[in-house]
């Protein structure tokens, strides 16, 4: 079963469903015999990236980390997704810059900070509007959205199975197997 890899690189605000649209296109991926492997800012930061807060600074440094960790699974073949709010472009361009023509699929989770911020899982937009958490990504600190991504997945206006459609079209027309 060969395929060829890539990186898979959702961005997107805190609760736009990249994590959950990673984990399901994993599951879809395996279902086709595929091999891929999920990096998650989230628990990322529970162990390698367990040092680091949220300053730009920070957020620069776990999106260094995770892309160079991502440029080994893809050397083993491994099709790897990221989920990572990676709220900076410069930050985005140099994971990108670690990968060839082709290599590196940018897709845009791209959901309104009203619907993020009215789902709000964990209560941190709560949080963050009464200002317990400083620094929080589109209420206090900025999202720049990608002006060229592969692929825009607009989350809120259609179904999980839908943008996972979507992204396994994307890797279909790319090649990828
Ligand atoms: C943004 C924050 C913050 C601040 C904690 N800003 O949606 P979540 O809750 O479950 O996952 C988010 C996670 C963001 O980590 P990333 O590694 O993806 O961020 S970045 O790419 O910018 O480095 C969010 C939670 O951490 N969280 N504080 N201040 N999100």
């Amino acid at each position: 079963n060969a395929h060829r890899s890539c990186v898979l690189w959702l961005t997107g605000l805190s609760g736009s469903g990249k994590s959950t649209l990673a984990y399901e296109t994993e599951r879809r991926l395996h279902g086709m015999k595929i091999r891929s492997y999920v990096l998650d800012g989230d628990n990322l930061r529970h162990g390698l990236n367990g040092d680091l807060g949220f300053s730009a600074e920070h957020r620069k440094e776990n999106i260094r980390r995770t892309s160079e960790v991502a440029r080994l699974l893809v050397d083993a073949g491994i099709i790897t997704i990221i989920a990572l709010i990676s709220p900076y472009r410069a930050d985005r361009e140099l994971a990108r810059s670690l990968f060839g023509e082709g290599e590196f699929i940018e897709a845009y989770v791209d959901c309104p900070l009203q619907v993020c911020e009215q789902r709000d899982p964990k209560g941190l937009y709560k949080k963050a509007r009464a200002g317990i958490i400083p620094g929080f990504t589109g209420i206090s600190a900025p999202y720049e959205a990608p002006l060229h991504p592969e692929i825009v997945i607009p989350s809120a206006r259609q179904s999980l199975a839908e943008s996972v459609d979507q992204i396994i079209d994307c890797l279909l027309s790319l090649r990828m197997f």
